[in-house]
């Protein structure tokens, strides 16, 4: 199987209780690569771009809000079957229901304070990547000539 990029965000719920590192050994424990990281605090505008497809929902405010209430940690992450294993490592979106040693499990709350984001198809994967690391980011090494990243 070919490698895959996926997109990962820990959430400020996370990165407020301290779980920044915990939750990087979980992903490194699960061989996935760390192609870029950063750590920033979203604006608005860049939510409602982020999560334009839930604009409309009527939970839509307090996701804005608790998305825009501190930092996060934007990443590209690659491994083979990313994006479906990485769905599988962050279990259910609501907490409550994710199953045991899943991140939302182990380091979620309640929602939307479910600490961890991850792409849920190739589509979302790359335009994610793209806002927050450029259409270059999206492009797995296997594809690259010159494969520098890592
Ligand atoms: O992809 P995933 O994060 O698992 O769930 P989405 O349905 O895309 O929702 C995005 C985000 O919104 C979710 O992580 C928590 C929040 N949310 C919520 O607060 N209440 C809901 N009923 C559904 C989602
Ligand atoms: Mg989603």
């Amino acid at each position: 199987m070919a490698l895959e990029r996926t997109f990962a965000m820990i959430k400020p719920d996370a990165v407020k209780a301290g779980n920044i590192g915990h939750i990087l050994t979980m992903i490194e424990k699960e061989r996935f690569k760390i192609i870029y990281l950063q750590m920033l605090k979203l604006t608005e505008k860049s939510v409602r771009l982020f999560y334009a497809e839930h604009v409309e929902k009527p939970f839509f405010p307090s996701l804005l809000e608790f998305t825009l209430s501190g930092k996060v940690v934007a990443m590209v992450l690659e491994k083979e079957n990313a994006i479906e294993d990485f769905r599988k490592l962050m279990g259910a979106t609501d907490p409550k229901k994710a199953a045991k040693g899943t991140i939302r499990h182990t380091y979620g709350t309640e929602m939307p304070a479910n600490a961890i984001h991850g792409s849920d198809s190739r589509e979302s994967a790359k335009r994610e990547i793209t806002i927050f690391f450029g259409e270059f980011a999206a492009i797995p090494s296997s594809e690259k000539r010159n494969a520098k990243e890592y």
